[in-house]
């Protein structure tokens, strides 16, 4: 009976082992003289959107506001920060400092 149960565990194992690994994409967007590149994204769900910060001094953030997210914390020069969105939508955001400046972007989940 054990030997029978031990077998059945490692075929479980074995059709564990062969699905295929699924994981998201991650997605590159760099905030750099005040802009995102690219402002627009489309990505599919469980990908991940990693924001760069390019600049030679300057902070930057994202903020999911119409999401009702709170702002996520500044990243500086040589910093990042990463997002993985697991929900189709569109995700539009704001770099909270500098949206009078027209600093913002959109993600789309397919
Ligand atoms: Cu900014």
């Amino acid at each position: 009976m054990a030997n029978r149960i031990c077998k059945l565990l490692v075929v479980a194992a074995f059709a564990l082992a062969s699905l295929p690994v699924w994981a998201g994409e991650t997605h590159v967007v760099i905030a750099k003289d005040m802009v995102f590149e690219p402002e627009e994204l489309t990505i599919q769900a469980g990908d991940t959107v990693r924001w760069e910060n390019h600049e030679r001094r300057q902070y930057h953030n994202v903020w999911f506001r119409e999401a009702g997210e709170d702002p996520v914390p500044y990243f500086f020069p040589e910093e990042s920060y990463e997002k993985t969105f697991d929900e189709p939508g569109v995700y539009p955001y704001v770099c909270e400092p500098h949206e009078q400046r027209g600093m913002k972007g959109v993600i789309t989940v397919e």
